[in-house]
């Protein structure tokens, strides 16, 4: 990639100390510069929508989680993976920097749990075409039954080996909207082993997104997850291409890396459109761990005001399908200040080849 391009950058990049320690903090945001459009790579189209089973809706809305086995094939992961480790590579000694300066002692003896670069859709086509994929976008929306959701953001998470846990947490305690239909696609890109055997898959608190004695009670909603409380599910191993599915509110935490390889993994955020964002009041409450992910597009709407913005995209770009279409009329951004309009252009491949594919459907 050029210095051009390089300079387009516009992701936040941090290095998070472990979930619920004091002072993780982010690095400055890089320069915010126009989002990047190019088509997906071939091999990475994904436009078939993957459908969830019974089975995955009904964990889902009871547990809070599923999983879905080769959400992607091999060789997309594989492709995924390659795009992302070269735009890792890309910020290596930025990365190192930021990581001295903020951990110190504790970088170099690699207590903390991840690597982790946000909203690499802005830079990159391979997770672009990832997170505005029919296969990834329509299957948030069956999850969080609503008719369309936006992109909150994406993550990659590199967990070295010896690489510490990632602590217990829930992820809308991190994030500015007051919704409850929000949902992470957390995609392995690298085998994952059980824990038995090292292996640092996501570990679940089933039913806790659910849980409002302990979200109403707790004092510090972070804490580690009392014994006995919930039980404890891993959907270990995974191999490159593996998903689970989790929902805002579940507690969730990962082991320490104890393989004998680097983790590597992609997760995809989504949330129902109509959210709003939560009033200058709400955010006090709120962990601001992510704020490099967010600080740029809410600082350009009115606290409270509906969470539409060119960086909280609405996926897949594709129109609603007819019969949803006629069941309720699209009020996609109605009434949002143009300067807060999704860019035309931003996914506007996937809307082509959406409606591509829906024109050859309808020829057969
Ligand atoms: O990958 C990890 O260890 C943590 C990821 C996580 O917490 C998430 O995707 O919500």
């Amino acid at each position: 990639m050029g210095p051009g391009l390089r300079a387009a950058f516009t992701l936040a990049l941090f290095v998070a100390a472990p979930r619920g320690a004091p002072a993780r903090r982010a690095s400055a945001l890089l320069p915010r510069l126009p989002i990047v459009t190019a088509p997906p790579p071939a091999g990475l189209e994904l436009l078939d929508a993957a459908r969830p089973s019974t089975r995955d809706l009904l964990a889902f809305e009871r547990d809070g989680h599923c999983a879905m086995r080769g959400l992607l094939s091999p060789a997309e992961a594989a492709l995924v993976l390659a795009e992302l480790r070269a735009e890792h590579a890309r910020r290596t000694d930025e990365m190192a920097a930021k990581l001295r300066a903020d951990h110190g002692e504790r970088f170099q003896k690699r207590e903390v749990p991840f690597e982790q670069l946000f909203n690499l859709w802005t830079c990159s086509a391979a997770a672009r075409a990832v997170v505005g994929s029919e296969r990834l976008a329509r299957t948030a929306a069956t999850l969080l039954g609503c008719e369309r959701v936006r992109l909150y953001q994406d993550t990659l998470l590199v967990k070295r080996r010896g690489h510490g846990a990632t602590h217990w947490h829930s992820d809308l305690h991190m994030a500015p909207l007051d919704t409850n239909a929000f949902v992470t696609c957390w995609l392995a890109l690298t085998p994952v082993p059980r824990q038995s055997e090292g292996g640092s898959s996501l570990v679940f608190a089933s039913g806790s997104h659910r849980d409002c004695a302990h979200l109403f009670w707790a004092a510090e909603p972070t804490a580690p997850v009392a014994p006995g409380r919930y039980s404890l599910r891993s959907h270990a191993p995974h191999a490159p291409g593996d998903a689970t599915w989790h929902h805002g509110w579940i507690l969730h935490a990962a082991p320490p890396n104890g393989a004998d390889a680097d983790r590597w993994s992609f997760a995809v955020t989504f949330f129902a459109d109509g959210a709003r964002t939560l009033s200058v009041q709400q955010r006090e409450r709120m962990d601001d761990e992510d704020s490099p992910s967010y600080r740029g597009w809410l600082a350009e709407l009115e606290p409270g005001a509906p969470a539409v913005h060119e960086r909280l995209p609405l996926v897949p770009r594709a129109a609603p399908r007819p019969s949803a279409a006629r069941a309720k009329r699209p009020t996609r951004d109605a009434g949002a200040p143009r300067a807060n309009r999704p860019a035309d252009g931003a996914l506007a491949h996937v809307e082509r080849r959406a409606e591509a594919r829906r024109r050859s459907a309808g020829r057969e």
